[in-house]
């Protein structure tokens, strides 16, 4: 599948508001590839394709991690709405043909994000997080000017966010979420003890 027809599966799929959602990171994700020297067509596919399994209902996402063996952590079994990213991949594989191991990962870490991303996984977590039509989150406008500076800034204060809203809620925080904040953290403070 090409990325047109990839756009217009995702609009049959999504609601209107997901689908604005999606475009918003397809733009944003091919933009932050231009700034950083990525492929800009592979961002836009790992973009338009990152919420691909979002639609799916909690039971919906177990049972399909169930018939394709996809691995449940206890963290997943408490938010079971963590595995649309990961159900995502196996998604963007069969449904829509990406074999680009790249992808996968990018579409497979877009929530949790993990320690030492790769630059594309770093373009969706963060594109995610800043496409503009996401309601307003704290210092949201000083994480977008950041990642158009320092996409690992960006990322550090996207984590640090997520775990400062996180404790204010009930929610589990699953392992690589914090596994992907003390990374960041010990990344952002060795750079600014250097500079
Ligand atoms: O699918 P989207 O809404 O576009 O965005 P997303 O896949 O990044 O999901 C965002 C939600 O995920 C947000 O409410 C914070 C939550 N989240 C991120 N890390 C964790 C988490 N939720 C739990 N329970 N545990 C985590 O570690
Ligand atoms: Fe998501
Ligand atoms: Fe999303």
């Amino acid at each position: 599948m090409n990325l047109d027809q990839m756009v217009d599966a995702i609009e049959k799929l999504q609601s209107a508001k997901r689908f604005k959602h999606s475009l918003g990171v397809k733009d944003v994700a091919y933009d932050l590839a231009l700034i950083y020297g990525y492929d800009t067509m592979k961002a836009s596919i790992a973009a338009i394709l990152h919420d691909c399994a979002k639609h799916l209902s909690d039971d919906e996402l177990i049972g399909q991690c169930n018939i394709y063996n996809l691995p449940v952590s206890k963290y997943e079994m408490q938010s079971k709405f963590l595995l649309h990213a990961k159900v995502g991949a196996l998604y963007a594989r069969k449904l829509y043909g990406v074999e680009d191991e790249d992808i996968l990962d990018a579409i497979t870490y877009h929530t949790t994000g993990r320690p030492s991303m790769t630059l594309l996984e770093k373009i969706i977590f963060t594109a995610d997080y800043i496409e503009p039509n996401r309601r307003p989150i704290p210092r949201l406008n000083t994480i977008r000017k950041e990642a158009y500076f320092n996409l690992d800034q960006a990322v550090y204060i996207i984590l640090e966010n997520t775990l400062d809203y996180l404790k204010t809620t009930n929610n589990v925080i699953d392992e690589m979420t914090i596994k992907a904040y003390e990374y960041y953290r010990k990344l952002i403070e060795a750079s600014s003890i250097n500079s």
